[in-house]
C-alpha cells in the first residue's frame, strides 16, 4: 500500500515539473523600435525591456532600430511594446531577428 502511494506521488511530481517546464519555456522575441537616435535611447529601451517580467536580456541595436529580447518564460509582445512606449519609443512586431554581430 505504502509502495503504491509513493509511486503515485513520484508520478505526480514528474507530471508537475513537466507542466512547469512547458510553461516556463525560454524564448526570443524580436521587435522593431522606432525613434531611437543615440546611445542614450538604446539604453532607455534596453532598461525598459529588461524590467518586463520574464525578460532575461534585451539586445538593442540603434542602426537597425531593432531589439532582440531573450525571455525565460512566455512574454506577450504587448507587454514589451508597452514598456518601449512608456520609455518614449514605439515598437512593432517582427518575425525577423537581427543576430548580434561579433565585435572584433
Ligand atoms: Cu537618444
Amino acid at each position: 500500500m505504502m509502495r503504491s502511494v509513493s509511486l503515485l506521488l513520484t508520478v505526480l511530481l514528474i507530471m508537475a515539473s513537466m507542466a512547469v517546464w512547458a510553461g516556463e519555456k525560454e524564448g526570443k522575441t524580436c521587435l522593431n523600435v522606432k525613434g531611437m537616435t543615440c546611445g542614450h535611447c538604446v539604453d532607455r529601451v534596453k532598461t525598459a525591456l529588461e524590467k518586463v517580467e520574464g525578460v532575461k536580456t534585451a539586445d538593442v541595436q540603434l542602426k537597425e532600430g531593432h531589439a532582440d529580447v531573450r525571455t525565460i518564460k512566455q512574454v506577450k509582445f504587448e507587454s514589451l511594446a508597452k514598456a518601449v512606449h512608456e520609455a518614449g519609443f514605439e515598437a512593432s512586431s517582427t518575425e525577423t531577428c537581427v543576430e548580434k554581430k561579433d565585435k572584433k
